[in-house]
């Protein structure tokens, strides 16, 4: 079943999306996300000038060869755009092999290890009363877990407070806005946030928040113990994790689970965290650490350590990947949550979709492969516009991690 065409689609229905689409000789088509926010652009000229050239006349059943072919013919190994594009090319060929087989992806993934996904979504608010009221709308709109971002008192900006009540797209046209940022003020604030919010919802909702990589170790070890009475299901991105070791000191001090890893894009990112099970939770994706084969063998991998999946899934991350993820979701043993952040109306009729949600849980469908399509006419109407996620500086100046 040889590759015949396959092109790259760039659009920008809100926001910048990359879309692979592989065509066989047979007519079926399959679908890869290789969206990376911010660099779009590498990754569809990654596809466009190295990818494809070497895809056309190569088996879509070779799943397992082609992804190896890609990742050690490429010489240069590892990295979020080489990741990313052999994510697309794993994807679509699940996608394929799906509808070539007429089954759902899941169930070529050793079928339903449960009957929905768990997800949770994203209460943001310039302060507590804020947050409390978006966790409130989520709450009502059926949601079992919430992510609570807020504003922090003195400062002008901060990570993961949208614009609106659902949809929160932190890159901006044209360049990278900057924001500001001081590390004693957002831990001197946050435990404040979660008393609030357990003193408003009690202790049954699950509770996670995002520090997006701001924190030094010990600085992360404080707030893990000071939201202990918060009992949050996920503390993530606390401090950087290129040092993975680095995870060790917070560990020492609290036992506030921790997630990591939606900027890792091999097992290799990972490896130690896992195996030390400096984490409870590994945050990869089907879009940015390898497509689907890759992801199954960082779940397994951390499936020996008792670490279990928590996808990343914010706005940026196209329907294409969504519907990958909750199959991948609906069947990987060692499933935790899915995060869940709705896309625009528009996006939605750009790539409709067989995936559901309802009252906090979510199933990718039974159509055939992902149950993903692309509206190609459309998607055209919608061309790309160079966006940059923020850059983030401490408030004296100094460079910081966004
Ligand atoms: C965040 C994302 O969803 C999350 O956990 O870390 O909003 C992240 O900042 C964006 O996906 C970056 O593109
Ligand atoms: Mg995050």
């Amino acid at each position: 079943m040889k590759i015949v065409d396959a092109k790259v689609i760039v659009c920008c229905p809100g926001r910048n999306f990359v879309t692979l689409k592989l065509t066989t000789e047979d007519g079926v088509y399959g679908l890869g996300d290789a969206t990376l926010n911010g660099r779009e652009l590498a990754v569809a000229s990654y596809l466009k000038d190295y990818v494809i050239p070497l895809l056309i006349g190569r088996d879509a059943r070779r799943i397992e060869d082609t992804w190896q072919y890609f990742y050690k013919g490429a010489y240069w190994r590892r990295g979020p755009v080489t990741m990313s594009a052999i994510a697309a090319v794993d994807t679509a060929l699940w996608d394929i092999k799906g509808k070539v087989m007429n089954a759902p992806l899941y169930q070529l993934l050793g079928g339903a290890s449960r009957d929905a996904v768990l997800v949770y979504g994203h209460a943001s608010g310039s302060g507590i009363e804020e947050t409390v009221q978006a966790a409130a709308h989520y709450i009502k709109g059926g949601y079992k877990a919430i992510r609570a971002q807020s504003g922090i008192p003195g400062l002008p900006s901060t990570y993961g407070v949208g614009r609106g009540v659902m949809y929160y797209e932190p890159a901006e046209k044209d360049a990278p806005p900057e924001n500001s940022w001081s590390s004693e003020a957002y831990m001197n604030f946050v435990p404040s946030l979660f008393a609030r919010l357990r003193k408003e919802f009690g202790n049954e909702l699950h509770l996670l928040h995002d520090v997006h990589h701001r924190l030094t170790p010990m600085e992360a070890a404080r707030l893990g113990k000071e939201l202990e009475p918060h009992h949050l299901f996920w503390l993530e991105d606390p401090t950087p994790a290129e040092l993975q070791e680095g995870f060790r000191l917070i560990r020492q001090h609290t036992t506030t689970p921790l997630a990591v890893g939606e900027v890792f894009n091999t097992i290799y990112d990972c490896q130690q965290l896992i195996q030390e099970q400096l984490i409870d939770y590994i945050r990869t994706t089907v879009v940015h650490a390898g497509g689907i084969t890759h992801l199954r063998r960082i779940a397994n991998l951390a499936e020996m350590y008792q670490v279990r999946t928590g996808s990343h899934g914010a706005t940026d991350l196209s329907p294409v990947c969504m519907g990958a993820a909750l199959h991948f979701d609906l069947s990987v043993h060692n499933f935790g949550i899915q995060e869940y952040m709705k896309h625009t109306d528009e996006t939605d009729r750009v790539f409709p979709h067989a995936y559901k949600f309802e009252n906090g849980l979510m199933h990718p469908g039974d159509a055939p492969g992902l149950g993903v399509d692309i509206e190609e006419e459309l998607a055209a109407k919608y061309p790309y516009a160079v966006a940059y996620l923020p850059v983030n500086r401490k408030l004296d100046g100094t460079m910081h991690n966004w």
